[in-house]
């Protein structure tokens, strides 16, 4: 198996580059950022919950994510293995994913870092709000959502870097060439 974390600010082109990456390895995608929506656009009592968070640039609480991802991990028995979009974005999230991987005797072979400084992430998501109505995507919620990044999410990397699993990718530029850095990191550790 082999399983990657996307990691990277919002707006850093994680859900872009999944698509991609799942094509090419052949993985399971978890965004737990498109998981959250379709409870949210089916008004469960969990995607009631969880927009209040979602519409605030707030993380949705640590428990309610953990607890979908172990779900979906039982869903998907016999794979080649995960990507992880949006997911761990606290240090709790990151302890809790090692230890349902543990229990599936399976590790996380890599995580990459989408680097992409602050004003080109929020000029990308106010322009994705303009098409897709997203009511997280405009500028106030776009930097509070940025902020929210640096004190819970950014934490996480030193995680994974203390763990000899974290790489830097540069996130800007066109959406093909980042696609061929990351390719040029994954096949680096995978065998
Ligand atoms: P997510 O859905 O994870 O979304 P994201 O951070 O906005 O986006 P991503 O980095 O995937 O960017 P994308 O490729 O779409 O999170 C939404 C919310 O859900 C969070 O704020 C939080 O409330 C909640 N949530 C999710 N996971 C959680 C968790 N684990 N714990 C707690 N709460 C959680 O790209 C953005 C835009 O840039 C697109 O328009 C794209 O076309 C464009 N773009 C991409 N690559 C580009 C490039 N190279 N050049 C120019 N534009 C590019």
């Amino acid at each position: 198996m082999f399983n990657l974390v996307l990691f990277g600010p919002p707006g850093s082109g994680k859900g872009t580059q999944s698509t991609s990456i799942i094509n090419q390895y052949n993985l399971v995608h978890i965004s737990t950022g498109d998981i959250l929506r379709v409870e949210v656009a089916n008004a469960t009592p969990l995607g009631l919950e969880a927009k209040k968070f979602m519409d605030a640039g707030a993380l949705v609480p640590d428990e309610v994510v953990i607890g979908m991802i172990g779900s979906k991990l039982d869903e998907n028995k016999e794979v080649n293995g995960f990507i992880f979009d949006g997911f761990p974005r606290t240090i709790a999230q990151a302890e809790a994913l090692d230890k349902l991987l543990e229990f599936k005797k399976t590790p996380i072979n890599l995580v990459l870092s989408l680097a992409v400084p602050e004003e080109e992430l929020i000029a990308r998501l106010v322009n994705r709000g303009k098409e897709s109505g997203r009511s997280d995507d405009n500028e106030e919620t776009a930097r509070k959502r940025y902020h929210e990044y640096l004190n819970k999410t950014a934490p996480v990397a030193d995680f994974y870097a203390n763990q000899e699993k974290l790489v830097l990718v540069q996130g800007v530029g066109s959406v093909d060439e980042i696609f061929h850095k990351i390719c040029l990191e994954i096949d680096e550790v995978k065998d």
